[in-house]
């Protein structure tokens, strides 16, 4: 029997819609779902690799329950409920003895963080936190300091841009499909793309304009177009004098910023800076600075972030056709979200979050999210209190954490290590219990509420059953929940049950997500009005330069510029980042992206490298002040000399996952644990390597 099944994928967060085709029990194919703009079929190689990983047998196929020495990689097969008492068991204990926030649940945000932030604030734990401090936590602060909401309620009108420019947003291979099609439809028909990379990347080579910037110093070139764009009066001043805060601190501020001082510190060329800012306030308001993700990671990350959203702000690109706008919920519409399990009522908690974000310490970080990287430091000071457990949800602190040496000495304090994973991951095979979920084709998940220009809603159905012994993470948390007593918390028996008590009261049944794998609120494209209606939730309504957010925390809306240190004689700068075939530390044993690509390489300056004797291919160590590893060397003029760059994600240590198992090195060994304490993202490329022939 064939049949397609609309659905979600997830290779990587970007929750593509897909397609699937199923023929008597298998999936046979995949494709972006055709009623979505923006997929019409496409699909990245992770997502078409997604079959391989479904078919896979180095997946987790049932409980396992750790019987020799942690990391050891002896397992015991066990029963759920054997599996589920244990892990019950342990908590029980934990909780008795230490409090419920001795308890902390990491996960990488996904459409069942609702049922795990239920299952902590059900036993009183504040102490959830996901990967986003991780990955674009100072994006998200810099954000609520100017337009007082996180990144995630805004995004970008891609087709229509006519300028983008990225630093180092190397879109074409840290992919999201829309948003890559978005780009590719706007460049053919004309947009014009400048590139800032201090390495040439797949983008860098599809750009009009290239600069290969010395790492880490985008914010001064940022500072230097303001004031071009400032001086030579290129900003949307209308737009301006409308919504922005404190224009006349800004002016005053980048005076001495000039091009000729930012060539010095960036190696670009102060004319090259002036064309470029000329040239993209030709276009404005239809340009996209990107706010980006992870290039350029230092612990002035805020403050890159934020003048890029100045940039936009000049431009008036903030909710205009062609560049940023606020997503539109279903209110907009007048329409209802989909519930949530958080929406329950909870008793108080009292405990301070492990992490210190709210207080003096670490004041700014989003606390819906919480910040990942202290829970090292946390568990070895027994600051603010003792941890004793960890359930690592769909996250793998050992490698997506800076200097898992660190991280790996904290674990072994800890009382109790559950993961819930679908791999042999670093942290599965490090855990005392492993908990498999079904792969993402063998499960129904929690609505997806898609807010955007059309407010909708989309669900990731089961395409096939799951061919092991797993089940879906929100009914593994319930089963655990039902064990500890707070059962009552989870009023469903199954996902179909979740999801229909998800839709109660929106006017939406899970039946209308058949026919096209989503349901809209209304038809049409919302924009407010960009002369009155901007609905900006900043204290003073206006686009915040200066920023109430950042001075009531100490912190200046323009500190004075930081030169960023070249490294010591003989030393890089260490740079990480994706490539277009795996997703972060999920896929490297996935059979088809492995034969892809299969161990990560060391990118180093042809000029440099022959000064170390290093030639193309040969083995090399690499070491920092905190870890070492050897991986072979790629010999190119197309990366800084400043800087060595690998792909993250390599260097796997669990033996099951035979294909990954020890190939090429992990960059979060290398990585000391520095961040940025504003914002709250690692500062992945302040660490210095050395690197020798082998
Ligand atoms: N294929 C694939 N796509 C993905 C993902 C994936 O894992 N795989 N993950 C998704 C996620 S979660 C994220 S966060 C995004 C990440 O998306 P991006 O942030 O776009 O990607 P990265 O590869 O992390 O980093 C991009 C580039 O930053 C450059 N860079 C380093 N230092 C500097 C600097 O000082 N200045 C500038 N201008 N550039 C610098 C690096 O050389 C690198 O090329 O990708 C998303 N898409
Ligand atoms: N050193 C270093 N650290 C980093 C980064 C870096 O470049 N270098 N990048 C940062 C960024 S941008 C991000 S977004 C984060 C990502 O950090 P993580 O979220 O840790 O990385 P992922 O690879 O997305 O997935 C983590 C785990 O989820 C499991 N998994 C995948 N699919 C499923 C599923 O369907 N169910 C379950 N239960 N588990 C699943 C995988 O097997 C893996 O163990 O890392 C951040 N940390
Ligand atoms: S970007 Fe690729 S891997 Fe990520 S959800 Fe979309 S198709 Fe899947
Ligand atoms: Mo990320």
């Amino acid at each position: 029997m064939e049949k397609e099944v609309y659905s979600l994928c997830f290779m990587c967060s970007a929750r593509c819609p897909i397609k699937v085709a199923v023929k008597d029990g298998q999936v046979k194919f995949i494709e972006g779902n055709p009623h979505v703009a923006g997929m019409e079929g496409s699909l990245c190689a992770r997502g078409a690799a997604s079959i391989s990983s479904l078919y896979d047998d180095q997946r987790v196929k049932s409980p396992l329950i750790r019987v020799g020495k942690r990391g050891a990689g002896h397992w015991r097969k066990a029963s759920w409920s054997e599996a589920l008492d244990y892990t019950s068991d342990k908590l029980k204990e934990i909780i008795e003895k230490f409090g419920g926030h001795s308890v902390v649940l990491a996960e990488r945000t996904q459409l069942a963080t609702h049922v795990s932030k239920t299952f902590l604030k059900a036993i009183k734990s504040p102490n959830h936190f996901t990967h986003d401090a991780l990955c674009k936590g100072s994006v998200n602060t810099a954000c609520r300091s100017l337009f007082g909401c996180p990144d995630t309620e805004m995004n970008m009108d891609y087709k229509n841009a006519k300028h983008f420019i990225l630093f180092g947003r190397n879109l074409f291979e840290a992919i999201e499909v829309k948003p890559v099609n978005g780009m590719m439809e706007a460049l053919e028909k004309g947009a014009k793309l400048t590139y800032i990379d201090p390495r040439v990347t797949v983008t860098a080579t599809k750009a009009h304009r290239y600069l290969m910037i010395r790492p880490g110093t985008d914010l001064a070139l940022n500072y230097a177009l303001i004031n071009v764009i400032l001086k030579e009066n290129l900003y949307d001043a209308e737009y301006v004098d409308k919504w922005v805060l404190g224009l006349g601190e800004l002016q005053a501020f980048v005076n001495d910023y000039t091009p000729e001082w930012a060539e010095k510190e960036t190696g670009i060329l102060a004319a090259t800076i002036v064309e470029m800012a000329r040239e993209v306030a030709e276009d404005k308001p239809a340009v996209i600075f990107h706010f980006g993700y992870r290039g350029a990671s230092h612990t002035n990350e805020t403050y890159m972030r934020r003048s890029i959203m100045i940039l936009n702000t000049l431009m008036g690109s903030v909710e205009a056709k062609g560049g940023f706008f606020f997503k539109k919920g279903p209110g907009e519409v007048g329409g209802k979200p989909a519930r949530k399990l958080t929406d329950q009522k909870f008793s108080k908690i009292e405990a301070p979050r492990f992490d210190k974000v709210g207080t003096p310490e670490l004041p700014l970080p989003d606390p819906a999210h919480g910040v990942g990287q202290m829970l090292p430091h946390a568990i070895l000071n027994e600051d603010p209190y003792p941890i004793k457990a960890l359930i690592a949800f769909r996250f793998d602190p050992l490698m997506s954490i800076p200097d898992t040496n660190l991280t790996k000495k904290a674990l072994e304090k800890l009382d109790l290590i559950v993961a819930i994973d679908i791999n042999y991951s670093d942290i599965a095979w490090y855990a005392d219990v492993i908990l498999p979920e079904s792969f993402y084709l063998e499960r129904t998940d929690c609505i997806q509420q898609a807010n955007g220009l059309k407010p909708q809603m989309f669900l990731r159905k089961q395409t096939v059953a799951p061919r092991h012994d797993t089940l879906d993470g929100a009914i593994i948390l319930k089963q655990i929940g039902e064990r500890l007593g707070i059962g009552k918390f989870f009023p469903y028996e199954n996902m179909e049950e979740l999801v229909a008590w998800q839709l109660e009261g929106t006017g939406f049944t899970i039946e209308d997500f058949e026919k096209k794998g989503f349901v809209a609120y209304g038809k049409d494209q919302i924009f407010w009005d960009r002369k009155n209606g901007i609905k900006l939730k900043t204290p003073s309504g206006k686009i915040e330069f200066k920023s109430s957010l950042l001075e009531n925390a100490g912190f200046e809306s323009f500190p004075a510029y930081t030169p960023m240190p070249s490294p010591p004689e003989g030393l890089f700068r260490l740079l990480v980042g994706r490539n277009a075939l795996h997703t972060h530390v999920s896929t490297q044993n996935n059979p088809y992206l492995n034969e892809l690509c299969s161990e990560n390489v060391l990118w180093i300056n042809e000029g440099r490298a022959a000064k170390l004797g290093i030639s193309d291919r040969a083995m090399v160590e690499v070491s920092s002040k905190v870890g070492s590893g050897r991986i072979r060397a790629k010999v190119t003029d197309l990366i800084h000399p400043e800087a060595v760059f690998m792909i993250h994600g390599f260097g796997h240590e669990a033996e099951k996952a035979g294909r990954s198992y020890q190939k090429g090195v992990s960059d979060a060994v290398l990585q000391e644990s520095i961040m940025d304490k504003i914002g709250g993202s690692p500062a992945l490329h302040d660490t210095f390597v050395s690197v020798k022939r082998v």
